[in-house]
């Protein structure tokens, strides 16, 4: 793993160490490229054992199946519930994994009081239920699917009808405004099916995501259900459109991966899809839509990669070795980028970048966390800031915000010393050797810097970058390291 994790951290096409074996599980293997491996979950389940057991193994993204939707959380005008919702977050926290919100504004699964309102009284409800939820796990979630489904299939490129529809062509970005305001820490992600590939539908996804980055309405990534089956099969484009929405300047993401079928055919094409991603920078991660074939919501497709016993599928096999297989490591996963600046303070989580002092030196850059048990975080990127005389940075010194006592992981990074600031001294060696993966494990309970990547030489000079991640062992928060440079 620490190898492993060195190797990706060097933002470059994946390679293996010499002598390094493959990642066993989905989530480490996606792991090596920056990527998540996610799954949907239901709260129900999560007294399941063998189901636990899966998703506590191979997953690193957990989506609320139903629990986060309109009529699980609000289903009383201005009353809302989030237990189920809450099993889930702290479920996947407890256990190093994050988690994609799904969805805030969806014309389906409406509470009733929602579906009877119109005009005005719904956009309000809309985006108090946006702002309100979005609030409540404000610094949880990775991405939100702000809004899920808003265009109708077929060729006529034209929004759905729905009742939010008819409150106005605006709806949409008044979700995203608010989500942003609600909260600046997740990325804000329209959703979709039957966009997998270049069509009408997709088409006018992809003017409206054009719009809004022009405009300057806050969206940060594209989800891609693929949901796909012999009459709606992984198209030939595949790839080609996750470019082509990656160019606009947002991530994408596949979110509600299930592929009906069985044996090679189905295997054969979840690895199509992997491929597709790991082949796209900018796509930042995959999650299956269940994870035994008797989790799905069509189950009689066995459209995942474990069966209804929890044993691992021919699919499963190629998801894994597409994943070992490698691809360009995913873009830096900080700040969203070229946006409306966010409404609404930011949360205390997330320090400054720090500045250089006089004469001396800093890194900028931050990232996001946490991870867990072994997996890795997105690199984050660092760029060195010199200023006067100062000599070349040998030392890096990250600081996890909410790093609590008692744990320490270190590795090396940048090709220097680092070493978590709140870390007892005595816990944990840092790595000496430059640009060479080093661990040191102490006690449970924090996420830990990994690092890894940077010169060889073991020194950075003005103006270049490296990046470093988290990699922890134990439970963390959502936080934003920084790092100081000496
Ligand atoms: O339909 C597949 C997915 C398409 N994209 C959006 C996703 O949110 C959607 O997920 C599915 C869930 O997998 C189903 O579990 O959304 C369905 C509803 O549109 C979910 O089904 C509902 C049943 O219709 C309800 O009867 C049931 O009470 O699940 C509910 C909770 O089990």
């Amino acid at each position: 793993m620490a190898a492993a994790a060195g190797v990706a951290a060097l933002g470059t096409t994946l390679a293996l160490a010499p002598g390094a074996s493959a990642a066993t599980t989905l989530g480490a293997s996606a792991a090596q490229t920056g990527r998540y491996f996610g799954a949907a979950v239901a709260a129900n389940k999560l007294s399941d054992a063998t189901y636990v057991g899966i998703l506590n193994r191979e997953f690193t993204m957990v989506t609320p199946e139903n629990e986060m939707k309109w009529d699980a959380t609000e289903p009383t005008q201005g009353q809302f519930t989030y237990a189920n919702a809450d099993r889930i977050v702290n479920h996947a926290r407890a256990n190093g994994m994050r988690v994609r919100g799904h969805a805030l504004a969806w014309h389906s699964q409406q509470p009733g009081w929602a579906q009877n309102l119109s005009g005005t009284g719904l956009r309000s409800a809309m985006v108090n239920h946006v702002t309100q939820v979005a609030t409540y796990y404000r610094g949880k979630i990775y991405a939100w699917d702000v809004v899920n489904e808003a265009f109708a299939d077929g060729g006529t490129g034209a929004r759905r009808d729905s009742n939010l529809q008819r409150t106005g062509n605006d709806w949409i970005e008044a979700a995203f405004r608010a989500a942003r305001a609600a909260d600046p820490t997740a990325k804000l992600c329209y959703n979709d099916y039957n966009t997998d590939g270049q069509n009408a539908k997709s088409n006018a996804v992809y003017a409206m995501v054009q719009d809004f980055k022009a405009r300057g309405v806050p969206i940060d990534c594209v989800g891609f259900q693929s949901h796909f089956n012999s009459a709606s099969p992984v198209p030939a484009d595949y790839q080609a459109n996750l470019q082509r929405f990656a160019n606009l300047g947002v991530d994408v993401q596949i979110t509600e991966l299930d592929i009906e079928g069985s044996g090679s055919a189905q295997a054969d094409n979840y690895g199509r899809v992997v491929r597709a991603c790991l082949a796209v920078s900018r796509c930042t991660g995959i999650t299956v839509w269940g994870i035994r074939d008797t989790d799905s919501w069509r189950a009689s497709g066995n459209p995942l990669l474990f069966d209804g016993s929890g044993n691992k599928k021919p699919a499963y096999t190629a998801t894994l070795d597409a994943l070992n297989s490698g691809g360009p490591t995913t873009p830096p996963t900080t700040t969203p980028p070229t946006t409306t600046p966010p409404t609404a303070t930011p949360p205390t989580t997330t320090p400054p970048p720090s500045t250089p002092p006089p004469g001396g030196s800093a890194l900028e850059g931050g990232g996001e966390g946490p991870q867990g048990r072994g997996r890795q975080a997105p690199s984050v990127p660092l760029t060195v800031v010199k200023s006067g005389r100062a000599p070349a940075i040998t030392k890096l010194e990250p600081a996890a915000p909410d790093v609590a006592a008692g744990h320490a992981e270190t590795e090396n990074a940048c090709g220097a010393d680092v070493r978590p600031e709140h870390a007892p001294a005595d816990r944990g060696e840092a790595g000496t050797h430059l640009g060479v993966a080093r661990s040191a494990r102490s006690a449970e309970g924090i996420p830990a810097i990994h690092g890894g990547g940077g010169s060889q030489n073991g020194q950075l000079g003005a103006g270049a970058s490296t990046t470093f991640g988290f990699q922890g062992t134990g439970v963390g928060p959502s936080a934003t390291p920084t790092c100081s440079a000496s």
